[in-house]
């Protein structure tokens, strides 16, 4: 122990902040000891892990505590970012990193007797979110932190995120996400913020004391939400930007009324169904949920978001008429759009500013991200139910509308169609308020997530309100973090490319190009081939351990790991999976490099094709790990509850990286950035992304099959049927018949006739046009892999120019092309000083 005893006031915050591994060792035995109530003899893994956590944050708080105060500086502007997903993955690892304080924790660590991976290991993630969009909400708070944006991430505290995925005989079956019940080391509740949401009840107009007639909403219920702060810190700087997640909680626990005549269940009753709107996250990915809940999700983070906004906005000391001037709102899809609405209603209603005014605030405000072209996930609301839950947001967005549409009229005057496909009403048939055109209409900026995406979105759904505003429509690419996707899961790679070029590509990405120079080095590539493999032994042993089968590491690791959809084709990849394996049951001599089909993904609970895709993975699997004939040269596993942390564990372990969705489906992806980040090569369509990173990383180092999107369009116009592509193929004949003979399904065979009719009779995402090519194009991959210098020349090259996909890029064009941002510093103002 250093610290003296004639300093009593560092005394303290050395213990809170001090970096040695002796006050490191200390800070955990306090922590275990007060904080866990336990003797190091008694405490479980838990407790360490918990203790740790508490060390690690204390060290955090510095800079976050100085980050939230120029959030009030007057000046400062902040993006709010909303989102009804945040799919973060676990944090210890990810601060140590980006606070620099590994090595020194793990020295820690293991002077107490403990391993650090273990206690790494032991954190339960939040699994705030589906997939692509909640990960990305996730990179993006990383990257603004990193880039020194002032933001703060708005959303839903969910007591059960996405559910755990078990397989039992080959079925997914979903068990609950319990991640708060060993407590949540890294949130602060600030009950001191809760704020009020209303639903339901009326309105009703009455005149005000300046004798204007005004509307008000007098809500049948309210519920109060309460904040829970978490700390973003960025990469290696002082910015440590804030994630408020919202708990729903009722107003009064008890309705005192019901319980003095005795109902003290009914009391209760009004408790419980409060807490219902931030209970569980709805597990359903790309398809729009037509349940109250969820609008009531929905209503409740993006009010308690904005009332949020308002508070700080004037505690900054400054008037509402400049509150787009003090935040920039981002609407993660239009999950949180009923903010347009509300903040409407909490301009006019709440604070008396006159409707036009108010209305260039907002739209000054706002900026939509759309996420996907699948009309399954477009949200729309029956009016009856909206105008019960939220009936004062209705008037103001039916007033939207009809201001709206009185401009357009002029310009359209002749064109009744473009007014009702424009209206932010759907009068086709029965009525339905249409988030989207909601989202368009009330900002000023909309953004698709990669090149093909945006211009999709002007040629298709949005084609109406690309016409009327030209220069409204821009494209952000997406990107992910190299902070948690390279240096955290890929800690040798990250070593071995320091070790050439130094550190500074971990913040800008670009640098990798310098790798190029290595191409050649004999000892360099031997070194690239050495990482690959130990990763590749690595998720060996997660797959022994959690599907207890073995593979052969110096396989080809092909790998498809995303949410189950039919869109995404992961049966195009079991039929050529069947291909193959039919190939080598005709020809047992044929030579193939020996390989290793790795799935993962979940299926939405109520979404049977994707859950028989499962089934089907998991079946051909069993028939093929246990057929001698081809044992060491096809493997097939599907590893459960694919997540966060266990993505961590894929990515670099990878080969081959499958994005082989229909053209024109997929809005960008993101895991083809991780695999390629990774030294993976892609298999891929010109999708999403896909176009852009093989433009990067040269097409000669991609491996490119299927239709275009304009040649899905346009064979889908003609007429397609699939009977042409099965009659004039043998080889998919016969793997059809392999399947509908009862083969992987222990002699039934009816069990995935659903699967094999629906491609036969309408195949709507194109599987047996595209088949023939990407058989072919696997062969390719075939080839290249047997040639292991050449692959490894195309690995280094994947990684060198993947610089592009950092989410560093994606924010800085965010900054400024949509919210006109720049970076703040944080000064450090040490704690003992700001209490003086
Ligand atoms: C996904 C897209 O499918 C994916 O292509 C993209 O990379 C990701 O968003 C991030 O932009 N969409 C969703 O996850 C989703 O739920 C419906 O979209 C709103």
């Amino acid at each position: 122990m250093t610290a003296s005893m004639d300093q009593p006031h560092i005394q303290v915050e050395d213990d809170r902040t001090g970096l040695s591994i002796e006050t490191l060792r200390r800070a955990m035995a306090d922590n275990l000891f007060y904080i866990q109530g336990k003797w190091p003899e008694v405490a479980t893994r838990n407790d360490f892990y918990m203790a740790l956590a508490y060390t690690v944050r204390d060290r955090m708080l510095q800079r976050w505590l100085n980050s939230q105060r120029n959030y009030l500086r007057p000046e400062v502007r902040i993006v709010a970012y909303l989102s009804a997903e945040f799919l973060l993955g676990p944090h210890l690892g990810n601060n140590l990193i980006n606070l620099g304080i590994e090595d020194e924790v793990r020295q820690a660590v293991e002077e107490s007797g403990l391993n650090l991976q273990h206690l790494i290991a032991q954190e339960e993630e939040p699994g705030l979110g589906n997939g692509g969009l909640g990960r990305l909400a996730a990179c993006y708070m990383d990257s603004l932190a990193t880039l020194e944006i002032p933001a703060i991430g708005y959303g839903i505290r969910y007591e059960f995120g996405i559910f755990d995925q078990q397989i039992r005989d080959g079925w997914q079956v979903e068990v609950t996400d319990k991640w708060l019940q060993h407590g949540n080391p890294w949130e602060i509740a600030r009950p001191e913020a809760s704020v009020n949401v209303g639903f339901g009840g009326r309105t009703e107009g009455y005149t005000d004391s300046d004798g204007r007639y005004r509307m008000r909403w007098i809500p049948h219920q309210v519920i109060k939400g309460i904040p829970y702060d978490t700390a973003i810190l960025g990469y290696r700087v002082n910015t440590a930007n804030t994630l408020r997640l919202w708990t729903a909680e009722a107003v009064e626990s008890f309705n005192f009324q019901a319980f003095n005549v005795g109902d003290y269940y009914g009391a209760v009753n009004q408790k419980v169904t409060s807490e219902n709107i931030s209970k569980v996250l709805y597990p359903n990915d790309e398809q729009a949920q037509g349940k109250q809940l969820r609008l009531e999700q929905q209503y409740f983070f993006v009010s308690c978001a904005l009332q949020d906004m308002i508070r700080i906005h004037l505690t900054a000391g400054r008037t509402l008429d400049t509150f787009q001037e003090k935040f920039t709102v981002q609407l993660n899809d239009t999950h949180p759009s009923i903010g347009v609405a509300e903040l409407m209603r909490l301009l006019v209603d709440e604070h008396n500013i006159d409707w036009v005014t108010a209305w260039e605030i907002t739209q000054q405000t706002f900026a939509y991200t759309n996420h996907t072209l699948l009309p399954e996930a477009l949200e729309k609301w029956p009016l009856d139910l909206f105008g019960r839950l939220l009936p004062r947001h209705l008037e103001i967005i039916l007033e939207i509308n009809q201001r709206f549409l009185d401009k357009i009229r002029v310009q359209y005057f002749n064109d009744p169609g473009k007014l009702s496909r424009m209206s932010l009403i759907d009068e086709q048939g029965p009525r339905y308020v249409r988030m989207a055109n909601l989202a368009c209409v009330g900002g000023h900026a909309i953004n698709g997530v990669a090149a093909l995406h945006s211009d999709l979105l002007k040629q298709t759904v949005l084609k109406d309100f690309h016409e009327l505003w030209p220069d409204k429509i821009r494209n952000v690419t997406n990107g992910v973090t190299p902070r948690r996707w390279m240096v955290l899961s890929n800690p040798s790679l990250a070593l071995l490319i320091s070790d050439k070029i130094g550190t500074h590509w971990i913040r800008h990405l670009e640098e990798l190009r310098q790798l190029e120079n290595y191409l050649d080095d004999r000892g360099f590539q031997d070194a690239w081939r050495h990482v690959k493999q130990e990763r590749k032994a690595n998720l060996t042993r997660l797959i022994q351990e959690r599907c207890g089968v073995t593979l052969n590491p110096n396989s080809l690791f092909d790998v498809q790991v995303k949410r189950l959809h039919e869109y995404k084709r992961q049966h195009l990849n079991v039929l050529h999976i069947i291909t193959l394996y039919d190939r080598l049951r005709q020809n047992p001599n044929l030579e193939i490099a020996p390989r290793t089909f790795i799935f993962g993904g979940k299926a939405a609970p109520g979404y049977v094709m994707a859950k028989l895709i499962i089934k089907l993975i998991n079946s051909v699997a069993t028939v093929i790990n246990n057929d001698p004939a081809v044992q060491d040269r096809l493997k097939v596993v599907f590893l459960p509850d694919y997540n966060v942390t266990n993505s961590q564990r894929v990515y670099p372990a990878a080969d081959l990286s499958e994005q082989i969705s229909t053209a024109g489906l997929e809005a960008s992806g993101t895991g083809n950035m991780k695999f390629s980040m990774n030294g993976a090569l892609t298999i891929g369509t010109l999708d999403g992304a896909n176009v852009e990173i093989r433009e990067e990383v040269g097409a000669e180092n991609f491996f490119l099959f299927g239709l275009t999107a304009k040649e899905v369009i346009e064979l889908k116009t003609r007429g397609y049927n699939p009977w042409d592509y099965h009659n004039q193929n043998p080889e998919l004949q016969e793997v059809f018949n392999l399947i509908r003979s009862g083969f992987f399904s222990g002699g039934d065979p009816g069990l995935f006739e659903p699967l094999i009719a629906n491609l036969l009779q309408s195949d709507p995402y194109l599987l047996l046009a595209d088949y023939q090519a990407y058989i072919d194009c696997q062969a390719t991959v075939d080839q290249a892999y047997r040639n292991p210098d050449h692959w490894t020349r195309m690995s280094i090259l994947n990684v060198a120019r993947i610089g592009k996909f950092s989410s560093d890029r994606s924010i800085r064009e965010y900054c400024q092309q949509i919210w006109h941002t720049s970076p703040v510093h944080v000064e450090l103002k040490e704690y003992v000083q700001a209490q003086a």
